[in-house]
């Protein structure tokens, strides 16, 4: 490629990916489908036929995890294991994840909670329900379930945030250093919050184990009398503390503006729940919440769509571009529940697939059907249009709603 056509490439900042990576990206599938963008200091690939192909293709590509993540969480997560390792740290974390496992639990873990906040917030008549009501629903379902029923929704979601700014601080400069400081020692200091809340909770599942997923993580698989060391499990705490918790918020929110976009839509979805899924689905394609953070490395010299990649190259694959390729779909921007169903690319592919497919769709789904049931009669607030906003993780930040009461 020239350096003309490259230099709107170099030109792309940051700021404008977080606000809306969407033009720039349906151009780089279009121009340039492998491509080193300077403000990440990695080269991307945009479309969905080369990011399965690489998903697909562990021979030639191992998974790392960015370094911007790494820098937040450490080393030792599941994000950035490959092989064997691998395997063995998903024996441990995805049992009580698998549907059945899910099935058995899920009703009492999210329902209950979920009326409660509606029953606070539905004769007020207009809130942020990503504040009041998505966010608490998604940090308290998977948070209780992890065991950190005592930890208020306000300090899970405050958890999120921070660790989700610090794993985002992407950008960097000429040299490839990072150009902001300040998320990741925010950063740190939750995760300090986060071991002195979780280090007495250890302590106490050591001697007690029970049902929640950190006990689980402590003692599944450990010889008798053993326990997991806490260095190995603290590092997928953040994990979950961090996607796990703030995804199926994200998906909710995201899902209820499409269909506030298409009021004939969410009429039909109102009046038949069992279009919830569908909605859900196509909510999830059309905005992926975990937008671009899958990085994978060439274990030895690699041409991929005409460009040469020698070994040790990183490339950051974008799901949620991969989401809007019109090989898959036509007209991708637009939010459409009657489209034909395609697998799309918001959990991922290959072994490094998400765990929680189906427990994070069946919190988003129980979220939406007791909110639907109870509100039946949402409009859009008119004073405040909906901000997307984000290039590693995205979502809408607020979702005002209003309603009779
Ligand atoms: C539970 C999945 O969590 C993540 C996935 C990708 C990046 C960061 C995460 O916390």
């Amino acid at each position: 490629m020239t350096v003309s056509a490259t230099r709107w490439i170099e030109a792309i900042t940051m700021e404008e990916l977080n606000r809306d990576p969407n033009p720039i990206y349906e151009r780089l599938r279009r121009e340039a489908p492998v491509a080193f963008v300077p403000a990440v200091g990695m080269h991307v690939v945009a479309t969905r036929e080369l990011c399965l192909q690489i998903t697909q293709d562990s021979e030639a590509w191992s998974t790392v995890i960015a370094p911007s993540g790494g820098r937040t969480f450490g080393k030792g997560t599941v994000l950035d294991s490959n092989g064997e390792t691998h395997r063995k740290l998903r024996e441990w974390i995805d049992p009580q994840l698998r549907p059945t496992a899910v099935d058995s639990y899920i009703e009492a873990l999210v329902r209950p909670g979920a009326r409660t906040i509606l029953e606070a917030i539905e004769e007020i008549g207009a809130v942020d329900i990503q504040e009041a009501y998505f966010a608490p629903v998604s940090v308290r379902a998977v948070g209780d379930l992890m065991g950190l029923t005592t930890v208020p929704s306000k300090t899970l979601v405050r958890w999120f945030q921070t660790l989700a700014k610090s794993y985002g601080n992407a950008e960097v400069d000429e040299n490839g250093q990072f150009v902001h400081h300040e998320p990741f020692e925010a950063g740190d200091e939750i995760k300090n919050e986060i071991i002195a809340t979780v280090d007495p909770l250890l302590d106490h599942w050591t001697v007690y184990p029970d049902h929640t997923l950190i006990s689980h993580w402590l003692h599944d698989g450990m010889p008798d009398g053993q326990t997991r060391d806490r260095a190995e499990i603290y590092p997928n705490i953040y994990v979950f503390l961090l996607g796990a918790l703030q995804e199926p918020g994200h998906v909710m929110t995201t899902t209820l503006a499409g269909l506030l976009e298409n009021p004939d839509q969410l009429e039909r979805v109102i009046d038949d729940p069992t279009l919830i899924p569908r909605a859900i689905n196509e909510g999830a394609r059309w905005v992926a919440p975990i937008w671009s953070a899958a990085v994978k490395v060439a274990n030895r010299d690699v041409e991929l769509a005409g460009v040469d990649l020698p070994a040790g190259t990183a490339v950051m694959l974008a799901y949620g571009s991969a989401n809007r390729d019109t090989s898959a779909w036509d007209d991708p921007d637009v939010f459409d529940v009657d489209r034909p169903m395609m697998p799309h690319l918001t959990f991922g592919s290959g072994a490094h697939a998400c765990a929680g497919t189906y427990l994070g769709s069946a919190v988003v789904r129980i979220a939406l059907e007791e909110l639907f049931e109870t509100i039946p009669n949402i409009e859009p607030d008119p004073e405040h249009t909906p901000t997307f906003w984000g290039w590693t993780f995205r979502g809408p930040q607020s979702l005002h709603i209003k309603w009779e009461v």
